[in-house]
């Protein structure tokens, strides 16, 4: 697969050049490629900027320079991805549908956001999403690039070394992930949940199961009411049956 990354900051990229991201580039399953937006500027300043018609504070990216840029990127197997707080909030869902794309092109905005005509214009000549990494303001872009590129490399072929990692990870299943233990059996006095010592493999996935049903209503009870519910059998259903009232149950709004 190939990403394009587009941003005034290059620099801000650099980690995707550590660890399983870094990795899969130097693999080639991972076609990386981040470049400077003023490369596509004409002027001695290298001026990506203009104030915004209609007055307001700070300042809006200008289209003819982001157009020359998207123009020069965007063909028609792309996929242009616009961070946004106004965008589709990304989730699991939407990652791997970004995995199965041939090509990606993130244009990382600054200042108060790019100029809204182009959007319009790649939403009708290409494929665009403004994406939105959650309900919270950053200062561009960069960090939502970041995340997608994490989030959609992870998921193409080989570059997660165990591909059950990816199947029990949190989220694959719509559920939080169950609590991970590892040696010692006691630590501070805390003992690690007998079961997972007893060596009986059903009864392991059963109180991981049980843990994750739990866990996701307790602290994300909007991702239980979105579940599918052919995917809950009937031990499942007595499992959530059961915690009316159980303890551990804390509303995170407090
Ligand atoms: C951005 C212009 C983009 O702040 C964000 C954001 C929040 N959730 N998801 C993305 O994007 C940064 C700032 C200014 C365009």
């Amino acid at each position: 697969m190939r990403i394009d990354v587009v941003t005034i900051f290059p620099g801000y990229t650099e980690p995707l050049g550590l660890s399983l991201v870094g990795k899969a580039v130097r693999d080639g399953r991972l076609d990386l490629r981040v470049h400077d937006l003023r490369d596509w500027t004409e002027d001695r300043h290298r001026t990506v900027d203009d104030t915004p018609v209609g007055g307001g504070a700070g300042m809006v990216m200008r289209p003819d320079v982001w157009g020359a840029a998207l123009d020069d990127l965007v063909t028609a197997d792309s996929h242009v991805l616009l961070p946004s707080p106004a965008g589709r909030v990304l989730d699991q869902s939407l990652v791997e549908a970004l995995a199965a794309e041939p090509h990606l092109v993130i244009a990382c905005g600054r200042y108060e956001g790019i100029d809204a005509r182009v959007a319009e214009h790649y939403a009708q000549a290409a494929r665009l999403t403004e994406v939105s990494l959650g309900d919270y303001v950053v200062n561009g872009g960069e960090v939502a690039a970041l995340a997608i590129v994490e989030a959609v490399a992870r998921l193409l072929p080989g570059v997660v070394g165990n591909p059950q990692s990816l199947v029990e990870e949190s989220h694959a299943d719509g559920l939080l992930e169950y609590p991970v233990y590892t040696r010692p059996p006691v630590w501070r006095g805390r003992e690690v949940p007998a079961v997972l010592l007893s060596g009986h493999h059903g009864q392991i996935a059963r109180w991981r199961r049980d843990q994750a049903l739990r866990r996701t209503a307790a602290r994300r009870p909007d991702l239980l009411a979105r579940l599918d519910p052919a995917t809950l059998d009937e031990a499942d259903r007595a499992a959530l049956a059961d915690l009316d009232g159980a303890d551990g149950l804390v509303d995170p709004s407090g």
